[in-house]
C-alpha cells in the first residue's frame, strides 16, 4: 500500500517511510535538497517512533505549483501532519499552511548568512489567521517537530501516543541513571552541519 492509489494529477512522488502496509501520516516537505541534512533529524525520530512518513522536496520559489498542489491534496491522501523546513526567506510552511487545514509544523534551517534567524522569523512571523507551529532552528527543531506530529497523531492513534510515551520514559531514564557528569560516559555527537 502507501497513498492513495490514485495520483492527484501532476503528483510528483517523494520517498515514502512506511511500514505494515500503513498509509503516510506525516508529510515531511522541505525547501531544497540542501534541507536533508536538517530534516533527516525528522524523519529519523519519526522512524524511531514508527510513524509512517513520506519525505521529498517541495519548494515555495523554485515549484510554486508542486508546493500548492501537495498542500492542496495532503488532506485527501491521508496526511495529518505536515512539517515543512526551509531555510532564508523560508515561504514553505506559511504558504502550505495557507492551503491546507491540517497542522503545519515550520523547522527553520539554519541559513549560512544570517544562522537561521532569517528562516524562524519567516517562519515564526505569520499573520494572525493562518498558524504555523514554528520550532527551533535546526536539528532541534527537525526532532522536536517529530516529536510534536507524534504528539498531535497520539490523539487518535493509540499506537504512537505509546511510543511517544515510551520514547519520553526512556529519555527521562537516561537523565537520571547519570546524575553525575564526572563520572557519566560522554554523550553522543551530534552529527550534522545544521546541529
Ligand atoms: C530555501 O533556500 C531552502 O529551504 C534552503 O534552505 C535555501 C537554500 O537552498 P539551496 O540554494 O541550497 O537549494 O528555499
Amino acid at each position: 500500500m502507501g497513498m492513495a492509489s490514485k495520483k492527484p494529477k501532476g503528483f510528483i512522488s517523494g520517498s515514502k517511510q512506511v511500514r505494515d502496509g500503513a498509509h503516510p501520516l506525516v508529510g515531511i516537505i522541505m525547501g531544497s535538497g540542501s534541507d536533508w541534512d536538517t530534516m533527516k533529524f525528522a524523519s529519523k525520530t519519526l522512524g524511531e517512533l514508527r510513524v509512517p512518513h513520506e519525505t521529498r522536496v517541495v519548494s515555495a520559489h523554485r515549484t510554486p505549483d508542486l508546493l500548492f498542489e501537495y498542500a492542496a491534496t495532503a488532506e485527501k491522501r491521508g496526511i495529518e501532519v505536515i512539517i515543512a523546513g526551509a531555510g532564508g526567506a523560508a515561504h514553505l510552511p506559511g504558504m502550505t499552511a495557507s492551503k491546507t487545514v491540517l497542522p503545519v509544523l515550520g523547522v527553520p534551517v539554519e541559513s549560512r548568512a544570517l544562522k537561521g534567524l532569517d528562516s524562524l522569523l519567516s517562519i515564526a512571523q505569520m499573520p494572525a489567521g493562518i498558524p504555523v507551529g514554528t520550532l527551533a532552528i535546526g536539528r532541534s527543531g527537525a526532532v522536536n517537530a517529530a516529536l510534536l506530529a507524534a504528539s498531535i497523531l497520539g490523539a487518535k492513534h493509540r499506537a504512537i501516543r505509546e511510543a511517544f510515551r515510551k520514547f519520553r520514559a526512556e529519555q527521562t531514564g537516561r537523565v537520571l541513571a547519570n546524575p553525575d557528569p564526572s563520572t557519566a560516559p560522554p554523550p553522543a555527537k551530534k552529527k550534522g552541519k545544521h546541529a
